[in-house]
C-alpha cells in the first residue's frame, strides 16, 4: 500500500492492514451487531451528554471524511455515564457515508446498513489530552448514531450549508454556536462493546456507544454529503463516498445493551 490510506480499491480497508497490522487485532470495529445477541445489562448507567453550543470551533474536510471541531481545554461539553467511569470531552463530530442510500453505515444491525453514520468522538480525562488518550484502551468514547432517508432533518442544515465552503480536501472555515445534541433521536437507548478507531491507525481505544434509534436525513441532504471531494483543489475530483470500513471480525466480544 502507498503510504496513504484511504477508500479504494488499492489504498482501502482491505490493505489497510499492511501499514497497520492491528487492522487484525482482537478488537477493531465497527461490528454487525446482532440484537438477539446482545445482553440486557441493567447495571449499564444513563448516558449523560452536555454540550456547550459556545465550544463549536470550525469544520473542516481531512480528506476521508469531514468533522466539526470544538474546543476542549475545559469540561464544557462531555459525555459521562452509560458504559464508562469518568469524564470524556467532546473532540470532534464527523460521518461516514455510501454512494447511494443501500450502504454507508460502518455499523450495521443484524446486517442491515444503513446510507449514512455520525460518530462524536470523546476523550477521558484522565490523560492530559486526545493524543494521549488515543492509544489508551479506555482513552476514547465514540456515540454512534444512524441516519435513515426520509423527511429532511432541519437540524442537519447547518452543518449540511458550511460544506460548501469545505469541497476539497484540506479546505477548512469556522464553525461555532452549534449543538451537537440537536442532532441525537429522542431516546438514548444504546448498545456498547469495547473497540477501535474505524480508520488508521485503528488503535484499540474505543468504549463504543452505538444509538438504537435513526435520525432522519432527506435523499436531498445524502446528496450533499456525496458532493464533497476526497481530493485537493487542483486534482482531478474524486467524490466523498463510500467512506466506510465495512464490519470486522467480534472475536469474542459481548456487545451490551442499555435496553430490554
Ligand atoms: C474520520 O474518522 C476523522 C478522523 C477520525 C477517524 O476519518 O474524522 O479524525 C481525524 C482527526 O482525522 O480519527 C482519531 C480520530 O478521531 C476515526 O474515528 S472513528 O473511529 O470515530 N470513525
Ligand atoms: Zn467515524
Amino acid at each position: 500500500m502507498s503510504h496513504a490510506w484511504g477508500y479504494g480499491a488499492q489504498d482501502g480497508p482491505e490493505m489497510w492492514a499492511e501499514s497497520f497490522p492491528i487492522a487484525n487485532g482482537p478488537r477493531q470495529s465497527p461490528i454487525d451487531i446482532v440484537p438477539t445477541q446482545a445482553q440486557h445489562d441493567p447495571s449499564l448507567k444513563q448516558l449523560k451528554l452536555k454540550y456547550d453550543p459556545a465550544t463549536a470551533k470550525g469544520i473542516l474536510n481531512n480528506g476521508h471524511s469531514f468533522q466539526v471541531d470544538f474546543t476542549d481545554d475545559d469540561n464544557s461539553s462531555t459525555l459521562a455515564g452509560g458504559p464508562v467511569t469518568g469524564i470524556y470531552r467532546l473532540r470532534q463530530f464527523h460521518f461516514h457515508w455510501g454512494s447511494s442510500d443501500d450502504k454507508g453505515s460502518e455499523h450495521t444491525i443484524a446486517g442491515t446498513k444503513f446510507p449514512c453514520e455520525l460518530h462524536l468522538v470523546h476523550w477521558n480525562t484522565k490523560y492530559p489530552n486526545f493524543g494521549e488518550a488515543a492509544n489508551k484502551p479506555d482513552g476514547l468514547a465514540v456515540v454512534g448514531v444512524f441516519l435513515k432517508t426520509g423527511s429532511a432533518n432541519p437540524r442537519l442544515q447547518k452543518v449540511l450549508d458550511a460544506l460548501d465552503d469545505i469541497r476539497s480536501k484540506g479546505r477548512q472555515t469556522t464553525f461555532s454556536n452549534f449543538d451537537p445534541k440537536t442532532l441525537l433521536p429522542a431516546s438514548l437507548d444504546f448498545w456498547t462493546y469495547e473497540g477501535s478507531l474505524t480508520t488508521p491507525p485503528l488503535l484499540e481505544s474505543v468504549t463504543w456507544i452505538v444509538l438504537k434509534d435513526p435520525i432522519s436525513v432527506s435523499p436531498a441532504q445524502m446528496a450533499k454529503f456525496r458532493s464533497l471531494l476526497f481530493t485537493s483543489e487542483g486534482e482531478a475530483p474524486c467524490c466523498m463516498v463510500d467512506n466506510f470500513r465495512p464490519p470486522q471480525p467480534l472475536k469474542g466480544r459481548k456487545v451490551r445493551a442499555s435496553f430490554k
